[in-house]
């Protein structure tokens, strides 16, 4: 059994890679990113996943269901809404099915496990908590939820700092603590390490876990050279005050991870990596196509023991 620490777009390949070659995965999901929209609570990191393992995310994107449409959007703004997170008509379905399961009284864990059943994911997907988690970004100008930042003002503003409210009170998900103590192999998916994973790792519960089997824990960089495959992790990073490379990644993961799957680009890292008392493999981590998504997951798999 083995047992992913994933966001969304950065993470969904492997992931399914993963699915494809191993019948038991569980998927830790990232609620730092989620939004309330219009009354509706969006979990972009969950619903990526689920999306992307029932083949009906939108690959081009990254993110939202292939094909859907945008009239509800349209309509929204010619009620004066803003418009700027894109929801469509099919994601908007799921959006408000959980929301109102939420004022059911359900939580947002059980609620994900029926969703998986609804787009038949044999993956079992774990919110990280149950509670609120909001991964928050300091710029000149203020203080943003991450969508507001990301999407609304295209990443565009010098980043200061990055806050995650909520995470030293949350409680981790028991089942999130039992599929880490239980696995054969953790994974730490190439999703963004301060907005995807960290939020994750701010969990004291989570960190614990983690820190206590890190032998069996392997981290998958998402950067090659001084910047990410894709995404905005190299900016958020020298924000933090961390090297934008796999070596700043290993020494932030070094407390939970004994593990590191590096770029062969990257192989002039490897010994400073290996100083952190670290296992460090290197080979292709782009994930261009479902073949490339397969190797790499076999590639951990089978190389890496643990
Ligand atoms: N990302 C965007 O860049 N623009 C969007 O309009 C957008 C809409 C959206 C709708 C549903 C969803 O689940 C995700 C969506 N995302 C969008 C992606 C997502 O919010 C971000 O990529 C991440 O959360 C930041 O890592
Ligand atoms: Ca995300
Ligand atoms: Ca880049």
């Amino acid at each position: 059994m083995i047992t992913v620490l994933a966001g969304g777009t950065g993470s969904v390949k492997l992931v399914r890679g993963l699915v494809a070659q191993e019948s038991k995965v569980n998927v830790i999901s990232n609620v730092g990113d989620n939004y309330w929209l219009y009354g509706l609570y969006v979990c972009p990191d969950i619903d990526t996943i689920v999306y992307g393992l029932a083949d009906l995310l939108d690959q081009e994107r990254g993110w939202g269901m292939k094909k859907d449409t945008f009239n509800f959007l349209r309509q929204m703004e010619v009620f004066g809404e803003e418009t700027w997170f894109r929801v469509g008509d099919r994601d908007a379905a799921t959006h408000l099915i959980r929301t109102n399961m939420l004022k059911n009284g359900k939580n947002l864990s059980d609620i994900t496990k029926w969703m998986c059943e609804k787009f038949a994911v044999s993956a079992n997907i774990i919110p990280v908590t149950d509670n609120s988690i909001e991964t928050r970004i300091t710029t000149d100008k203020g203080e943003l939820h991450l969508q507001e930042y990301w999407v609304k003002h295209r990443g565009k503003d010098p980043v200061l700092g990055i806050q995650y409210i909520g995470a030293d009170k949350a409680r981790p998900n028991p089942e999130a603590v039992n599929a880490i103590h239980d696995a054969d192999m953790v994974i730490l998916a190439p999703g963004n390490p301060l907005t995807s994973i960290g939020p994750m790792l701010q969990i004291k519960g989570i960190r614990k876990e983690l820190s206590k089997i890190k032998k069996k824990v392997v981290a998958v960089s998402p950067l090659i050279g001084d910047d990410a495959v894709s995404g905005p992790a190299a900016k958020y990073m020298q924000a933090a005050g961390i090297e934008s490379n796999a070596y700043g990644l290993a020494k932030m993961y070094s407390d939970v991870c004994s593990n590191i799957i590096i770029d062969s680009k990257d192989r002039l890292l490897t010994k400073k990596i290996q100083s952190l008392d670290m296992r460090v493999f290197e080979t292709k981590i782009t994930m261009k196509n479902k073949l490339a998504e397969d190797a790499l997951a076999n590639f951990i798999l089978k190389q890496v023991h643990v």
